[in-house]
């Protein structure tokens, strides 16, 4: 296992549209023991594979509150079913856009069906928390960011401060 580097915006890796895993092998849970990790290190409550480079349908997730047993959750190639009409607004953040945080509407509950650590096909219905969670990492699977949702005026002013910083951090 390996804490891998987490990719910030605006780099362009993470615009990808993540690719279909076509089995889930010993290299796929390698993959989402380094993800796990990875995230744990951040720390962070969720993480998609092309969050580390990796361009594959990958999720990896831990919505335990502190003091309680870890509860590491993995989706491999999971689809959305049956998104709730009513939305409520959640304050998200995002690993690869670190300490920005903003309100983003989405459905309140959905069905995820996905394929777990083992490979076996799963369905889980989801709400709160962890709607809000598969939503935001289904679309990085997508190359879309929590700041794609935001007012052209509030992205552009993350985005550029992000660059910014990008610039300090390199000189
Ligand atoms: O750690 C994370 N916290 C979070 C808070 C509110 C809504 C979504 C998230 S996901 C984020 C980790 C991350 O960037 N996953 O892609
Ligand atoms: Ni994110």
């Amino acid at each position: 296992m390996a804490v891998r580097e987490i990719l910030t915006a605006p780099d362009p890796r993470l615009r990808e549209v993540s690719k279909p895993v076509d089995a889930v092998t010993d290299e796929t849970r390698a993959l989402m023991d380094d993800m796990l990790e990875t995230m744990y290190a951040a720390p962070g409550i969720g993480l998609a594979a092309i969050q580390i480079g990796v361009p594959q349908r990958i999720i990896v997730m831990d919505l335990a509150g502190e003091g309680e047993p870890p509860q590491p959750r993995y989706f491999v190639n999971p689809v959305i079913h049956d998104p709730s009409d009513s939305e409520v607004p959640y304050e998200e953040g995002c690993l690869s856009v670190p300490g920005f945080y903003e309100e983003v509407e989405r459905p309140d509950a959905c069905r995820v069906e996905y394929l777990d650590y083992h490979g076996e096909p799963q369905s889980l219905e989801a709400r709160g928390l962890l709607a809000v969670c598969i939503q935001h990492e289904m679309d990085h699977l997508e190359g879309i960011l929590f700041t794609d949702h935001l007012s052209r005026l509030k992205r552009e002013r993350i985005m550029k401060k992000l660059k910014k910083e990008r610039l300090a951090a390199a000189s």
